[in-house]
């Protein structure tokens, strides 16, 4: 018996097969939890409900994040199928291509700066509220993905960056509402993943290396290390944690110097 027996999660932000939430998704099925999905369009549908299919999911249904309408319909469509879940992932962020490239001063728009918080910050707290009704009443947990740029500055990442930012403080406020409500909230931040998102970034492969050469374990992170932290996040294990940043990056964070 898996440690999340009896557990059921709705996953957010599964795109391919790439995904940190597939990842979180094959890792929270391996240690015994029930899956729901979403979609964000059309052209994804097939291919989510393939992979929620291998983890002996039908729970796959529509939600673009910048939606409140759609939003509602998601979370009415779970509760025609669940009589309450435990487990709320949070794996979604966008910044439109032209704000992640080049120096964070000439790149940033009103816009993009908009966009970026409301889809990576806001939509977590969006989708919190709609699903604390189907949370209520047990020990539950809501998780969400961040990204070093949150604390410290990088190239490129930009207004993204300061999203994340405020989606880790996001996180902290949910987790102080929450916490009466038997529900905690916490952030996982990963390590650069080459994910489907992460396929069009610019200087990828170099930040790869760099990581490589830097981080204590003297290796990237894939999405399985996150899954794995993410179903101890998700599970009674972490009991005891709110409103945490839980580093998987192999220690690239804690470095502060090297010498050759
Ligand atoms: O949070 C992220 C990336 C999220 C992301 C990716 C894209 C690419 C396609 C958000 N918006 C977009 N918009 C697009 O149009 N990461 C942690 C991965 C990442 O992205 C970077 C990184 C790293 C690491 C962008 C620049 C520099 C480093």
């Amino acid at each position: 018996m898996g440690f999340l027996a009896g557990k059921r999660a709705v996953v957010v932000g599964l795109a391919s097969n790439r995904s940190i939430a597939w990842g979180i998704a094959q890792a929270l099925k391996n240690q015994g939890a029930e899956l729901a999905f979403n979609y964000q369009t059309e052209k994804l549908q097939g291919r989510v409900e393939k992979m929620a299919a291998e983890l002996g999911s039908d729970i796959v249904l529509p939600l673009d994040v910048s939606d409140d309408g759609q939003i509602e319909t998601f979370f009415s469509g779970i509760a025609k199928r669940w009589d309450g879940f435990d487990i709320l992932i949070h794996s979604v962020a966008y910044a439109p291509a032209d704000q992640l490239e080049g120096r964070y001063v000439d790149a940033v728009s009103r816009e993009g700066f908009r966009i970026a918080h409301d889809i990576s910050s806001y939509s977590f707290t969006a989708l919190g509220n709609a699903a604390r009704p189907q949370m209520q009443g047990r020990p539950a947990s809501m998780l969400t993905l961040s990204y070093l740029g949150a604390v410290r500055a990088l190239p490129s990442y930009n207004v993204m960056g300061l999203a994340k930012a405020s989606l880790e403080a996001n996180m902290r406020f949910m987790a102080y509402d929450l916490g009466p409500e038997g529900i905690r909230v916490n952030a996982i931040s990963a390590g650069p993943i080459r994910t489907l998102a992460a396929s069009g970034i610019k200087g990828m492969r170099q930040m790869l290396e760099k990581v490589e050469e830097t981080a204590p374990l003297k290796r990237n992170v894939t999405i399985d290390d996150v899954g794995n932290a993410a179903a101890f996040l998700s599970s009674d294990l972490a009991a005891g944690v709110t409103g945490q940043v839980l580093y998987v990056d192999a220690g690239y964070s804690i470095v502060g110097m090297q010498l050759d």
